[in-house]
């Protein structure tokens, strides 16, 4: 991929106000945390064909193969700490705006950072951020978007559980068109962080678990029941078999499954 072809026709206020392409790297959010502390402009966005050590949250491994859309974007959002779940939504909303315009259909968010399109992961989005005084004051947001990847691409255990915009589609993609729909989609969520209510509203109208039985593992259980509601700064509720209701922090969840 080169920067001069992800920024032919690119229209996008901050996000990709520079933009590095590299071939094969660990890990982009760690180019992109490097620059970021070196002064890189809010936006800048950093690309690479392949990761050798791509990562996903709580230290789980991100399959980074060539073929895939791998990037990560230096943030400076204006949020408080207990909001700052509402950057991994912005991410997701985008990145889900983004696959729905590459032609696939219905992609969903998975609590509260996975995009899956018929409950297979396309996406995952990774907000690293850093705390000086009471508010972040620097972030940086990783995306990972299977493009090209065909079936035997993933890891054997990770194949009945992820797809792809090539296996969606039927059809090969230009990684820079992607690339372009990724950036621009996020540049208008970003540009939004502030509206809330909107963002609260659309995260819950995009989710693929709502009034879908789930298993919602935390880091001190694994509880099951009907998710009655999906709030991307408060976290799940659900409906225990009991009756009773249980809400779930949304800081306290590692991962949620269809039951
Ligand atoms: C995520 O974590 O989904 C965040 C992934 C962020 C990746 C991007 S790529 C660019 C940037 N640089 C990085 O190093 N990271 C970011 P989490 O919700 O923890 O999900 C991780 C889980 O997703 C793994 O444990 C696997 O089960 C699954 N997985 C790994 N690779 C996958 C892939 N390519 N497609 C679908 N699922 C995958």
């Amino acid at each position: 991929m080169t920067p001069k072809r992800i920024r032919a026709g690119l229209k996008t206020r901050i996000i990709g106000r520079a933009i590095e392409c590299h071939s094969t790297v660990p890990s982009t959010n760690d180019l992109a945390w490097a620059a970021a502390l070196h002064g890189a402009p809010e936006g800048a966005a950093f690309f690479a064909d392949e990761q050798t050590r791509g990562r996903g949250r709580f230290g789980r491994t991100w399959h980074s193969p060539p073929g895939g859309l791998w990037l990560s974007v230096v943030l400076r959002p204006k949020v408080p700490l207990d909001r700052l779940l509402l950057v991994t939504a912005v991410g997701a909303l985008a990145v889900a705006d983004a696959v729905e315009e590459l032609g696939a259909h219905h992609p969903l968010i998975r609590f509260p950072n996975d995009v899956v399109v018929d409950d297979r992961k396309i996406s995952g989005t990774l907000v690293e951020a850093r705390l000086v005084g009471p508010a972040p004051d620097l972030a940086v947001m990783g995306i990972g978007l299977n493009v090209n990847l065909d079936r035997a691409d993933f890891p054997k255990d990770l194949r009945p559980l992820s797809t792809s915009l090539k296996i969606e589609t039927g059809r090969a993609l230009d990684l820079h068109d992607a690339a372009r729909a990724v950036l621009a989609a996020l540049d208008g969520w970003y540009r939004r962080l502030a509206d809330v209510d909107r963002i609260r509203a659309d995260f819950k109208r995009r989710s693929s678990i709502l009034r879908r039985r789930v298993r919602v593992i935390t880091g001190a259980d694994t509880v099951e029941g009907l998710a009655t509601d999906v709030d991307a700064v408060d976290g799940i509720t659900l409906r225990l078999d009991s009756g009773h209701p249980r809400a779930l922090r949304a800081e306290h969840i590692s991962e949620v499954r269809l039951a």
